[in-house]
């Protein structure tokens, strides 16, 4: 572990699944205090989490009774999608005026009910890394890359300690860019495996699954192209997403994970947010539109 840097932020993390976690051990690993902000602000509990990266000791991330007290200055953000505005909500009050909220989530469109600080500064992060969580063990399928940014050229300062130990970490001053890129490959493979209850690579069928990603992914680059234009939108969601799913061949998509444990799925989040985002230019996605409404009929029966 580094020694805290110099004016080091404490950073509060706020969902503690498999990259929340992972990001609170790689903002210890810099030498940064952390606290982890329990779901509800009465529950103070002490975790142990397991992380099977060399050179790691079991990590302790201990919560502190002074968390209901001392303002959030920089939050890590990274519950689901569509729990963001009840998991907020408790700590909405804690938060410094000029807070800086690093936004790590599937999706788009969070936050945008939720009445931040009018000084916040919201960074946005991207990351194909493949992490999943087994009760206190993390386990890491792939290392991958995270982009992380806003529209700054220059980094905060807290950023290059923790590249040092942040691995495939980059700063994006185009992060837009790399949030749409996955959220159209999101929108075509999440869904699909949520309704085929398949794993990512068994959508490579050659027949109905291939034709049903394509059937997406050609109305998701309609939509693209009206909102950045044809020389800003190179209209490959289908590629890319076939190449993701080869790659993520063997792993379970985090909306089939949350349809085989019952939970509400982000299609709200990804799909849904696309199709908003349709309304405004005037266009419909008629394929998009029956997947979120079969899977919203899903989220219904497991609430
Ligand atoms: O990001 C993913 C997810 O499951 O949410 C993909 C890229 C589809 C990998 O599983």
């Amino acid at each position: 572990m580094l020694n805290p840097p110099k004016n080091a932020p404490h950073w509060h993390v706020l969902g503690l699944g498999s990259l929340g976690s992972l990001s609170a051990y790689y903002l210890l690993q810099s030498g940064f205090t952390v606290s982890v902000l329990p779901r509800a602000p009465t529950h103070l509990v002490a975790r142990t989490l397991h992380f099977p990266l060399p050179h790691t000791a079991p990590l302790t991330l201990s919560l502190r009774a002074d968390d209901q007290g001392i303002p959030i200055t920089h939050l890590w953000l990274t519950v689901k999608a569509h729990d963001t505005a009840l998991a907020l909500r408790p700590w909405l009050p804690h938060l410094a005026s000029n807070a800086t909220i690093v936004c790590l989530q599937n999706g788009m469109g969070t936050l945008d009910d939720i009445a931040l600080p009018a000084d916040c500064e919201v960074i946005y992060a991207s990351s194909t890394n493949g992490v999943w969580r087994d009760a206190d063990q993390i386990h890491i399928a792939a290392e991958n890359t995270t982009e992380i940014g806003n529209h700054s050229n220059t980094p905060p300062e807290w950023f290059s300690p923790l590249q040092q130990q942040f691995s495939g970490l980059h700063w994006n001053h185009n992060i837009d860019t790399a949030r749409w890129q996955k959220l159209t490959v999101n929108a075509v493979i999440n869904p699909l495996t949520a309704l085929y209850q398949c794993r990512n690579g068994a959508l490579l069928d050659g027949g109905e699954r291939e034709r049903a990603m394509e059937k997406l992914a050609n109305e998701i680059d309609q939509l693209c192209t009206l909102i950045f234009g044809h020389s800003n939108w190179q209209a490959d969601t289908l590629q890319r997403s076939l190449s993701i799913a080869r790659q993520t061949a063997r792993n379970t998509s985090s909306m089939l994970a949350d349809r085989l444990a019952g939970r509400s799925t982000e299609i709200e989040f990804i799909n849904g947010f696309l199709l908003r985002q349709a309304e405004k230019y005037d266009v419909v996605l008629p394929f998009n539109q029956s997947c979120v409404q079969r899977l919203q009929a899903l989220n219904q029966l497991s609430q």
